[in-house]
């Protein structure tokens, strides 16, 4: 009877485990708020060196350029500013599937740099409706592009609804950049143009790598007469907007910088440890972020950033976050509070009246104040055509 049941329990416990196989390796994520540490961030008043930062002065000059370095060193590697020749190939292409609307141009950007070249394609689709330059809103997509230009009712990238408001619409493959795969995302730039960045543990990785691929694309833009490149957004999401807050805190040529939804290592804060966590990322995507970084998985209290600082890197230019209820994974009260904190260097610093909700939790789902703009929006994880009509809205009223 007992050698039954003692097999009996061996046979449970043997099913158990092949049921779920993830029963070892599986980790607990925190969707607890109760459970969230208490937070003590870097404060954006005070340097490395104890300064007390109180001017545009001292935040310009001793500050901001810290906070850039500690960024690249820790997190995700500075963007490479030299190389030696541009180039843009432009052709018209008449055979689309917003022709009725847009003027298609195929861009080929060629970059040299010691003899070796990258070439990235950028897709710009203009409005015929109105007289340029247009202002621009740039994707970084990591979603494929060629299906996304071929599917009309992917709304990801809704080119008709952009250009119908006589936005520019421009998209590029991260692909062409840095893939985005744990084992090729060297094949791109980081192999062909700056490999010197793979041997330094503070080096640009991917996510740097697809930021240097929008300044490209605003290069272009710079050069292009029916693009009003002093008008241009910057939008991202998820992982692309991880890239696009770093892209947009190293380009001020950027008007205004959009994350959609970009969780950890983007918009949230990385202390509180709720959904996904520093140790998480570094561990499925460890191409994302520098090798630095990754001395901080279970160990974000030594962290010498959080996100806040970089959305405070970004000021005074215009800045959006965008959350969605059912993306826990992504934190959006992380997400919320980085904004918050992060609107204190607009107010205190640049005096701009920003009106933000007090709290997460009284907070209004849309609000569109003096240089940022949040929304939260019913659903899942996703770039929707709701999450681009309120980028417009809240461009529109800044371009006014
Ligand atoms: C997830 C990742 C997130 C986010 C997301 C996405 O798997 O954990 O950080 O970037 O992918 O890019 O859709």
């Amino acid at each position: 009877m007992k050698t039954l049941s003692k097999s009996f329990y061996l046979l449970t416990l043997l099913i158990a485990i092949i049921c779920s196989p993830n029963l070892f390796a599986q980790e607990q994520f925190n969707y607890d708020e109760s459970k969230v540490p208490d937070l003590v961030l870097p404060d954006p008043f005070v340097s490395t060196n104890g300064e007390i930062i109180k001017s545009v002065d001292d935040w310009e000059s001793i500050r901001r350029p810290e906070l850039m370095r500690l960024f690249a060193e820790n997190v995700y590697g500075g963007i490479p500013r030299d190389f030696d020749e541009i180039h843009f190939n432009v052709s018209t292409d008449s055979d689309h599937l917003y022709k009725e609307v847009a003027m298609k141009k195929n861009v080929t950007i060629r970059v040299t740099r010691n003899g070796k070249a990258q070439t990235v394609n950028l897709f710009v689709f203009l409005p015929l409706e109105e007289k340029g330059p247009h202002p621009v809103f740039l994707l970084i997509s990591h979603r494929n592009v060629q299906g996304l230009l071929e599917d009309k009712e992917d709304r990801f990238f809704p080119i008709e609804q952009i250009v119908r408001r006589g936005y520019a619409a421009a998209i590029y493959d991260v692909e062409d950049v840095s893939p985005d795969d744990k084992d090729r995302f060297a094949n791109g730039i980081l192999e062909s143009l700056y490999p010197e960045e793979l041997k330094n543990s503070g080096g640009m990785r991917g996510l740097a790598a697809w930021a240097w691929g929008a300044m490209r694309a605003m290069d272009y833009f710079e050069s292009e007469n029916a693009i009003d490149h002093k008008r241009a957004s910057l939008v991202g999401h998820s992982r692309g907007g991880k890239a696009a807050l770093w892209a947009g805190a190293n380009d001020k040529r950027w008007a205004v910088v959009i994350s959609n939804e970009s969780g950890c290592g983007g918009a949230a804060l990385s202390r509180r440890r709720f959904g996904e966590t520093v140790k998480r990322i570094n561990t499925n995507f460890p191409y994302w972020f520098n090798d630095n970084f990754k001395t901080f998985n279970d160990r974000e209290d030594a962290l010498p950033i959080d996100q806040h600082l970089l959305a405070a890197c970004i000021a005074p230019r215009s800045i959006y976050f965008a959350s969605a209820i059912e993306d826990q994974w992504a934190d959006p009260k992380g997400e919320f509070l980085s904004f918050k904190l992060g609107s204190r260097v607009y107010t205190d610093i640049y005096g701009i009246k920003v009106d933000l909700p007090e709290s997460f939790e009284n907070h209004q789902r849309t609000v569109h104040t003096n240089s940022m703009g949040y929304h939260i929006r019913e659903g899942k994880h996703n770039l929707t055509l709701y999450d681009w009509e309120r980028f417009m809205d809240f461009v529109d009223k800044e371009f006014k």
